[in-house]
């Protein structure tokens, strides 16, 4: 067993997006690729020397073989101890759950989340650092410039380690230990949830549940939680196989892609609650009978009723919601007197309010919700919140929803996503939109009127760092808003996301349809946009 230096050249487009480096696997495959990020992270991030990683992955393919360089690289770069996920598997959540029972100076986090997987799919790393939580924005800028001005890597020339093995084993001087993913994770929620109270109403067959693990990671996640711990039948756990391609399909748990769990949501005699996963676990969808709950509205939910669970009886400290997601939660703070935090899109924004004990609940639109209990977004974790309040409150999942909408108002909320457009078209939309902000306020469109629009600006109200361009947001006088952004997670050209929100407080009107309420928005949002025009679609390829 040696220690090598490798040759290696830059790569130049290297530089992490809204969730870690994710690429085209073949692109991962290339000679060196994935070494040299590798290497970039660890001169990043020399906190790591001597100290713990955790490292785990979402199974996906190309999971497997990645472990072994990361492990051999780890070993030859100082690393002391590694505390690896058995058979490579970490979820996102378990693996900030790890980072931060176990002291640990960071975490690589194998995944390309809710993309697609295999060898035509995609793969992807991200870098968690000592809280849990996902490298900020400095820490992803240094591991970019390492990584465009490497010229070696080091690694082991050891053989492969066993990773289904439980327990101790060695690696040059380094320590690998290979943990259960399941069970500290399994623990914390115990600490959260009123797992006593959730299995009695389960055994009387009064809250019935169906989870979706979509062949991902949380598949042994839902089978050791919702199964053995609460009694859920394990055939109302569906596709709870990690596979290396996830079945052949996209796992993204919205009603565009979780159609198993969506057919039996809307069928006769469905369960009480439905919910679904995607890759890395960090992402949740909450469905009732015959009706979806949007994440916007989830979060919102949650931060009213979470004295209905144990970990949250004390009261929370505050809220944030990245600037997309609509403005539901901020209806529930103001009336709770708690404060209320708007930051960009993508779970690095949120760690320094929870270090700070600023929040204690936040969430995305993007199928994400998360708390002071780690620093990712929890996907298994919201799930036990929403069976938590449903064993407490004993009601329907739509008649909670409609008792929130008549207490707070409702969010008509919608994104429609353009995927697979060219990056210079995008980026003229976004540019000629940017030009006409200035002239935008006071234009009257029907019956709306643009108060103001703007280029979202985040200053951390913790460390005072700035980030710029996070969305162009056109914000009207009755509440009303329309944002675009560009995707920062796709691997394929460009994706423009548009976010139409709309507020109603006429009680006659809390049921009316959503793509109708908001159609006048993707009309001004066209008309300013010029969409069509510039991407050359008539219409979104995802609407969730
Ligand atoms: C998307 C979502 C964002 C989320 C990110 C990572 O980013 O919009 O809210 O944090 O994915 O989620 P973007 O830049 O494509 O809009 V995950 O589940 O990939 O870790
Ligand atoms: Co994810």
């Amino acid at each position: 067993m040696t220690i090598q230096r490798t040759e290696t050249r830059p790569f130049d487009d290297q530089k992490p997006g809204t969730s870690g480096l994710r690429k085209k696997t073949a692109h991962f495959r290339q000679p060196h690729y994935l070494e040299n990020f590798i290497q970039a992270v660890f001169n990043a991030a020399p906190e790591l020397r001597g100290q713990t990683l955790v490292l785990g992955g979402d199974g996906r393919f190309y999971n497997r073989q990645a472990i072994q360089v990361i492990l051999k690289m780890a070993a030859a770069n100082g690393i002391g101890k590694v505390l690896l996920g058995r058979g490579g598997l970490l979820s996102t959540p378990a693996a900030s759950c790890l980072i931060r029972k176990h002291g640990a100076a960071g975490g690589i986090i194998l995944s390309a989340s809710h993309n697609p997987g295999g060898a035509e799919g995609d793969f992807g790393v991200k870098y968690n650092i000592a809280n849990g939580g996902p490298a900020p924005e400095k820490v992803t800028e240094s591991i970019y410039w390492h990584a465009r001005n490497l010229t070696t890597y080091a690694i082991s020339d050891a053989a492969d380690l066993n990773i289904d093995q439980p327990g101790l084993q060695q690696l040059e001087t380094m320590t690998v230990e290979i943990v259960d993913p399941v069970t500290d994770y399994a623990a914390l929620m115990e600490e959260l949830f009123d797992f006593d109270l959730i299995r009695d109403r389960i055994a009387q067959k009064k809250l019935r549940f169906c989870f979706d693990a979509m062949h991902a990671v949380t598949g042994p996640y839902a089978v050791e939680i919702f199964h053995h711990r609460l009694g859920v039948a394990r055939e109302a756990l569906i596709h709870c196989q990690p596979l290396e391609d996830f079945g052949g399909a996209h796992p993204d748990p919205n009603l565009a892609h979780a159609k198993h769990l969506v057919a039996i949501m809307q069928g006769a005699g469905a369960p009480d609650l439905g919910a679904a996963s995607d890759g890395d676990g960090d992402r949740n969808m909450i469905m009732g009978a015959g009706c979806f709950v949007t994440p916007s509205d989830s979060l919102a939910l949650l931060a009213a009723n979470a004295q209905c669970a144990p970990g949250y009886r004390e009261g929370l400290r505050g809220v944030a919601r990245s600037m997309p997601t609509s403005q539901a939660v901020d209806m529930v703070a103001r009336q709770a007197g708690l404060p209320c935090y708007e930051t960009p899109t993508g779970w690095k924004f949120f760690g320094n309010l929870l270090d700070a004990d600023k929040i204690t609940l936040c969430g995305e639109e993007s199928f994400g919700t998360g708390s002071s209990h780690i620093r990712e977004k929890d996907g298994i974790w919201a799930v036990l919140f929403w069976l938590n309040i449903l064993a407490s409150r004993q009601q329907p999942v739509r008649e909670l929803l409609d008792q929130h909408w008549r207490r707070y108002g409702r969010h008509y909320y919608s994104r429609h996503d353009y995927e697979g457009i060219a990056k210079e078209r995008a980026q003229t939309l976004m540019t000629e939109l940017r030009a006409q902000l200035s002239q935008l306020a006071g234009r009257r469109f029907g019956e709306l009127v643009l108060a103001g629009a703007d280029d979202f600006s985040y200053t951390d109200p913790v460390d005072r760092s700035v980030s710029q361009h996070q969305g162009i947001r056109l914000l009207f006088e009755d509440g009303s808003r329309i944002v675009f952004r560009l995707s920062g997670t796709g691997t394929e050209g460009a994706t423009l996301r548009l976010y139409l929100e709309r507020y109603q407080n006429d009680q006659a009107r809390l049921h009316d349809d959503t793509q109708q309420t908001l159609a006048p928005l993707a009309a001004i949002a066209e008309q300013v946009a010029h969409i069509q025009h510039h991407t050359g679609r008539t219409g979104p390829d995802v609407i969730t």
